[in-house]
């Protein structure tokens, strides 16, 4: 006789031990919560953890990426790097959890296969890959904006004898690239990186890329030791500059306008904006660069002025340039020594839409010229962003409602938060939150905290149902549409705008994000919280 599959019980499951997942859990506990983490990792930091091509880092400040809640942390982590590399990252997330005692709450090696919620118990059934069940009343995903990886679909990618790697599936080893002959497919923010870091360690490194993307240089340097010194004490500050732009970085609009500034002190401008360290190259510009074509056009034509600049080759930069999008429409990858390395005699660059790519072959890459024999393939070809993480998991709501089904045509929640049908569960770092389209941590804090408190509040009355009125969650798709109007964002087709032409279906517009910015995100969730949390249905 089989023996009875036993279910652990909590009141609190969290799904994802990254930065979010880390932060929740550390406040159910505070709050005396019986809570526990499943992580898919042998260890916790979600994004960082995965990440560990050469080459990974911050595009934020460290010091504004780091978790603002706990004076000690804040006190007793130094930051060795402006923008921080991935091992720093992990590192920093494992003294984190280590100072707040969290680990012993988290569970590793647990993939999620399905949650489905009981009517009757008004609790969540969460089932593991492992055939393992735990059920608990409160389901907290926690599972990443950038963790379905998407390699590409293409005739003959399992038949390469050599290494092939996705670059979130990096291996915990390091890879060794002297004298190898390498080629990288995809130039999104990851591509960027990697090529930066690696064209001068490898034999020969061709980039297959499709469309260019603007990017920028980073500026990272190391941080002294009286620097580090000096940002500890203006930690408030730093925090509530975060707290007053959009995207909850550093760097927020210059009020003026485009139109208003004479033409010799706006090149002057964007000259310093191109020296400057990080995302002020995107964000920090004239309030009207993101939004209107011709200052947008005009300051694409500066950006593309320094991609001439740089790379040597006439014909090499022109193909390096995008022509399909404007400065900033698309996520802008900032690089290191990125457009340098075209000028290397080992770094060819393949435009995909001259020659495309035929198949992979046991040697190398067919395009529709030559075959070309590598030792090593790095797919730099992005994510099932936003909504891939819930799409990989069977989630089941009332009446046998399932969340694929119901995000068939884009998803669809309130606040970002809750999504009607899916009593109980609350989506952190979820599709139409300002923490995917905004500086993370800081974001998260917020919707943690939100978070904490309105579970504490059900505690507190005993609530043991909530759920999100269908025309609450109605009107906030409207709001969510009518954030992306007038945002150059909304024009140029990537993942901030759904695409990705490694998933069936993604070929057109789903809105992931709210675009209105974080500041004005707090407001509304905050109002909510003061009404007495409208437009859920407590129970
Ligand atoms: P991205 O930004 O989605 O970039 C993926 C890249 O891969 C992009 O250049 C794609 O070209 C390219 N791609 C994807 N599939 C193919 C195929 N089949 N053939 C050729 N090229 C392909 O992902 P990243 O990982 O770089 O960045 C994701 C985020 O991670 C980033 O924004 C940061 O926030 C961290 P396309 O542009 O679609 O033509």
């Amino acid at each position: 006789m089989a023996a009875a599959v036993e279910t652990e019980t909590h009141e609190v499951i969290i799904i994802g031990a990254g930065v979010c997942g880390i932060y929740m859990l550390h406040r159910m506990l505070d709050m005396g919560v019986d809570a526990t983490v499943l992580e898919a990792g042998d260890g916790l930091g979600g994004t960082w953890y995965w990440n560990r091509y050469p080459g990974a880092r911050f595009d934020s400040e460290s010091y504004s990426y780091g978790y603002s809640f706990d004076a000690e942390i804040l006190e007793e982590w130094n930051w060795s790097e402006h923008f921080a590399g991935q091992p720093e990252t992990l590192s920093y997330l494992n003294f984190v959890a280590d100072k707040l005692g969290v680990r012993p709450h988290m569970q590793f090696g647990c993939r999620v296969k399905s949650c489905a919620f009981a009517d009757d118990t008004n609790s969540w059934l969460v089932t593991l890959e492992d055939g393992r069940r735990l059920s608990c009343t409160y389901l907290l995903t926690a599972i990443g904006m950038l963790s379905a990886a998407t390699p590409p679909r293409i005739e003959g990618v399992d038949t390469f004898a050599g290494q092939a790697f996705h670059t979130y599936y990096w291996p915990q080893e390091p890879v060794d690239f002297s004298g190898k002959r390498v080629a990288v497919i995809g130039t999104g923010a990851t591509g960027v990186q990697v090529i930066g870091e690696i064209a001068d360690k490898v034999g020969s490194l061709t980039v297959y890329q499709r469309r260019p993307n603007w990017c920028a240089p980073l500026h990272n340097r190391p941080i002294t030791e009286a620097e580090m010194a000096d940002i500890k004490a203006r930690y408030d500050d730093i925090f509530e500059q975060c707290s007053r732009t959009p995207g909850a970085f550093l760097h927020g609009p210059d009020r003026r306008s485009f139109d208003e500034v004479p033409e010799a002190e706006r090149l002057a401008f964007w000259e310093e904006l191109y020296a400057s360290p990080g995302f002020g190259v995107w964000l920090g510009n004239f309030r009207d660069v993101l939004v209107e074509q011709e200052p947008n056009q005009e300051y694409s034509a500066f950006i593309a002025d320094k991609i001439r600049e740089r790379v040597h080759d006439p014909e090499v930069a022109e193909k390096l340039i995008p022509k399909d999008h404007g400065f900033g429409s698309r996520r802008v990858p900032m690089e290191t020594n990125y457009y340098e390395a075209y000028n290397r005699d080992n770094v060819e660059l393949v435009d995909v839409n001259d020659t495309p790519i035929e198949r992979i072959t046991p040697r190398g890459i067919q395009t529709s010229d030559q075959e070309r024999a590598f030792d090593v393939i790095i797919y730099a070809t992005g994510f099932d962003a936003i909504t891939g993480a819930f799409d990989r998991i069977d989630f089941t709501g009332v009446d046998g409602l399932k969340l694929a089904d119901k995000w068939h045509n884009g998803p669809v929640t309130y606040l970002g938060v809750q999504v009607a049908g899916f009593p109980n569960m609350l989506t952190l770092a979820g599709p139409q939150g300002a923490s995917v389209s905004s500086n993370f941590p800081p974001c998260i804090e917020f919707a943690v905290d939100w978070a904490a408190d309105l579970i504490g509040h059900l505690r507190q009355r005993g609530v043991q149902r909530i759920e999100a009125d269908a025309s609450a969650e109605a009107r906030w798709s409207e709001e969510i549409k009518a954030g992306y109007e007038g945002s150059l964002l909304a024009t140029a087709k990537s993942w901030f705008t759904g695409y990705n032409s490694n998933v069936d279906g993604h070929d057109k517009m789903r809105y992931l994000m709210y675009l209105r910015g974080a500041p004005k995100y707090r407001e509304r969730l905050n109002g909510v919280a003061e009404n007495g949390y409208e437009g859920f249905v407590l129970d």
